[in-house]
């Protein structure tokens, strides 16, 4: 099965981006709303037994719960080809140290490290023909793109398959992050809940 684990996206936060799925030249296709979400570590295809040994090493994790925000819109680009119009992710340590917990965790699992920088990020479209200067129009028009702050609970392990439109993603299991040291007491002592 083709596997990744990605952090999923309150539904508030999956409508704010509805402002940026339209309106570029060549990106007829935009990613669904049910489908956007931030690739922690993309898997690929991975057999039952390594699934396994994956999920275990996903459910040692220990991090702690932190807020996001999406900020700004951004392209990934091969010489003149648009290959994926983004929002972007407010920088946060705490979301680059999940990441390396994620990657640690992966490669203790058995599967190659992954090798690459981590520019976290929610894909909009992946058009087909996009011309480099209506990409520019496109972002320079969207670049106060910004979200409200959400909370990051859990990390999600996902099954990717094709379907005849889009691909079906599908939640496998999610996995907690913790509530930082101080948080429970400061919340007891509003007598509200964290
Ligand atoms: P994305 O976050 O850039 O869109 C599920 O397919 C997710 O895994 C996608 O959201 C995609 O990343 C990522 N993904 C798919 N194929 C990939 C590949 N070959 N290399 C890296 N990431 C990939």
């Amino acid at each position: 099965m083709r596997l990744f684990v990605a952090l999923a996206l309150p539904d508030n936060i999956r409508w704010q981006l509805r402002v940026l799925s339209g309106g570029l030249v060549g990106a007829n296709r935009w990613v669904p709303p049910e489908n956007l979400h931030i690739t922690l570590r993309f898997l690929g295809e991975v057999d039952g037994r390594d699934a396994h040994y994956v999920d275990a090493a996903l459910a040692g994790i220990r991090a702690p719960r932190f807020s996001l925000r999406l900020k700004g819109v951004d392209a990934f680009t091969s010489g003149q080809r648009v290959k994926a119009v983004y929002a972007g992710v407010e920088k946060q340590p705490a979301l680059q140290h999940l990441h390396d917990k994620v990657e640690s965790a992966v490669v203790r699992a058995g599967l190659a490290p992954d090798g690459q920088k981590y520019t976290p990020h929610v894909t909009l479209t992946r058009p087909k023909d996009t011309p480099l200067n209506k990409l520019q129009h496109y972002l320079a028009e969207h670049s106060l793109f910004k979200t409200e702050p959400f909370e990051v609970t859990h990390f999600t392990l996902y099954s990717s398959e094709m379907g005849s439109e889009q691909s079906v993603y599908t939640a496998l299991r999610s996995y907690a992050l913790s509530v930082p040291a101080g948080a429970i007491e400061a919340a007891a002592e509003r007598g509200g809940t964290l």
